[in-house]
């Protein structure tokens, strides 16, 4: 068991097994996700999370880029690619997960703003977070949404967040979650060795299990994209950011023990072992 509460020490296994399928389900029984992101030069940061909510059990994903030219994934051609129009595309009940690749243009802001206002369950990551580091009225809409969100910064996105540095963040990452989670109004997952998680009540919990060989380019857009894939899925929110944290952090374990080492797991090549550790729950 991965998951443990950090302070009250009883242990919590991740929690898989509402993800089981009815023989008689279809692909719309999984739910969709729609990942924003993939400005020119960083395509890959939503190509990569679009993947892992495909890999790890979405119905059905579409990216919208905020480059035009980006209009398929030739390796994944189930993914559904789609200029970024308005948000008024967006179905009421998809996922929606912003920020892999986003950038910080004016149009990266507006479209972040529109978002806020979605109904349904919202995930922000990097460059999602990135601006709202900046913008006080941003961070208001956000803790003004009925649904809370789930906010996966790293200790550098967390530190802008507070307006302190990554060293202050990462001496003490348990307050520094918590405050993540009170100011915001989210579930919050500080990411890194030892992920923490922490909802807005307060309820926390330490991911005990990852390695260095997630220390690569790429490793937090598959990690947004998988937690999307459990919210479609109809895991509430706590319950996906720390499942998606478990089986991310667990493949890099695979990883580590099957190649001896933990130099060279590609974000890419993560997705199956996570699709391993999922299907034999
Ligand atoms: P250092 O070097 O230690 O001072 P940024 P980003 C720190 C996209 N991507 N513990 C560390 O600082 C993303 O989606 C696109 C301590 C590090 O150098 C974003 O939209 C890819 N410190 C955009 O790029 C693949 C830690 O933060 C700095 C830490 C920018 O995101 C890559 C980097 O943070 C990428 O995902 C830790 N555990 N982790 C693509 N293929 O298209 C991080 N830091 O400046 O916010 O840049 O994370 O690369
Ligand atoms: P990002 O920095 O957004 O690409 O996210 C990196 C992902 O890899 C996060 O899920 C981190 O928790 C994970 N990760 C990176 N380095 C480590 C490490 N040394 N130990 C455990 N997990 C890590
Ligand atoms: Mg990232």
């Amino acid at each position: 068991p991965a998951l443990v509460p950090a302070a009250q020490g009883e242990l919590l296994a991740a929690n898989l097994a509402p993800l089981r399928r009815r023989h008689n389900s279809n692909k719309g029984s999984f739910g969709s996700v729609s990942i924003i992101g993939g400005c020119a030069g960083m395509g890959g940061a939503a190509l990569l999370a679009g993947r892992a909510a495909l890999a790890l059990g979405a119905g059905k994903v579409r990216i919208h880029s905020l480059d035009a030219r980006l209009s398929l994934d030739p390796l994944w051609p189930e993914l559904m690619i789609a200029p970024l129009g308005n948000t008024s595309s967006l179905a009421a009940d998809e996922v929606v997960a912003i920020g892999p690749g986003l950038g910080q243009s004016p149009q990266a802001h507006r479209i972040l703003a529109s978002v806020l206002a979605h109904p349904g369950a919202l995930l922000l990551d990097a460059d999602a977070l990135n601006l709202l580091a900046g913008d006080p009225a941003l961070q208001q809409q956000l803790r003004q949404r009925p649904r809370p969100a789930v906010i996966t910064p790293h200790p550098a996105e967390a530190a802008r967040l507070l307006a302190c540095s990554t060293t202050t963040v990462q001496q003490d990452r348990l307050a520094a979650v918590r405050r993540l989670a009170a100011k915001l109004g989210v579930i919050a997952v500080l990411k890194g060795a030892g992920s923490l998680l922490c909802g807005p009540d307060g309820y926390y919990r330490l991911c005990t299990a990852g390695n260095a060989a997630l220390a690569s380019a790429g490793q937090g857009d598959i990690l947004s994209g998988s937690i999307a894939a459990l919210l479609a899925q109809g895991q509430d929110e706590t319950s996906a950011a720390g499942n998606a944290v478990w089986l991310h952090a667990s493949a890099g374990d695979r990883y580590l023990a099957d190649a001896g080492g933990p130099i060279g797991l590609r974000a890419s090549s993560t997705l199956p072992l996570m699709q391993q550790l999922l299907n034999r729950q």
